[in-house]
């Protein structure tokens, strides 16, 4: 499944009625969806906050805005399927915090990530106090929300804000070959990776290694695993292989 933002005139800020969609267009994918790709039409992924929009909302509504922005990226981190995200241009505030909630992080070689909150006078409210310094660290996001710092695609790529940096205009391509080996794995393994894995991490070790023996023992008992190690004992499945050296 393909989901674009498709707001490029407002370089894809995120308003009620998009957060919006995208919650609904997630909740609803079907449910033999293998695998989702998210990206953002024109040179920019998303500009964040539609800041139109921020106008005049008391304390109250502004808890509630943020928390329906949580609910739909939580729909994006924890749905039915992984996330892989395309990304070009801007990838700025919300749309940061939208691309950290996505699985897989592909970004072309004109992204650039930057958390602008500090200088709008506002704070992270898409989940990117909890979900960015998992990826880059409190360091990392504490310098970018500072001192307004703007990480270009390779910079970013080390910092651990994107896992991919492609050629400019290729981050769709790679994304959707992504997602097809993902979609070829099977769906308790990518369900383990995608549920089981993040809340292990927030765990102690010992709940941690004992949720893992559980997630384990239930994949092991599929009948797709045992399918697919009969497939490799009898060589009909293919080896690890070594990285294409460049
Ligand atoms: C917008 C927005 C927006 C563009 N809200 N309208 N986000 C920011 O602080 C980023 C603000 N945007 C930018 O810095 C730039 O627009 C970009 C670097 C993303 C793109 O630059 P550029 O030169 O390609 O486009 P532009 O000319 O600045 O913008 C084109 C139009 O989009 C223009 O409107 P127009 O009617 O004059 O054509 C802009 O006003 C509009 N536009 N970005 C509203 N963000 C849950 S908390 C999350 C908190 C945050 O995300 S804070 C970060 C907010």
């Amino acid at each position: 499944m393909h989901l674009s933002l498709a707001r490029p005139a407002k370089r894809n800020a995120l308003n009620d009625a998009l957060i919006a969609e995208l919650h609904m267009a997630l909740a609803g994918a079907p449910a033999d969806v293998r695998a989702i790709v998210v990206s953002g039409e024109g040179e920019h992924f998303c500009a964040g906050l539609d800041l139109s929009d921020l106008s005049e909302r008391s304390v109250a509504e502004g808890v509630l805005h943020s928390r329906s922005w949580h609910a739909a990226f939580d729909q994006l981190q924890f749905g039915r399927a992984p996330v892989v995200v395309a990304l070009q241009g801007a990838v700025v505030g919300g749309g940061f915090e939208l691309a950290a909630s996505a699985h897989i992080r592909v970004a072309d070689r004109t992204a650039f990530f930057a958390l602008p909150e500090g200088q709008r006078g506002i704070f992270v409210g898409g989940g990117g106090s909890a979900r960015i310094p998992r990826l880059i660290g409190v360091a990392r996001m504490s310098d970018m929300m500072l001192t307004g710092r703007v990480l270009g695609a390779e910079e970013a790529l080390a910092a651990g804000c994107c896992s991919y940096v492609t050629e400019p205009g290729a981050a769709l391509d790679k994304a959707i070959e992504l997602a097809r080996r993902i979609a070829a794995n099977a769906p308790l393994s990518n369900f383990a990776v995608m549920h089981a894995l993040p809340r292990i991490a927030d765990m102690a070790q010992g709940e941690g290694l004992f949720v893992e023996s559980l997630m384990a023992a239930i994949a092991q008992g599929d009948e797709a695993a045992k399918q697919r190690i009969r497939d490799f004992l009898d060589k009909r499945a293919a080896k690890v292989e070594r990285p294409q050296q460049s």
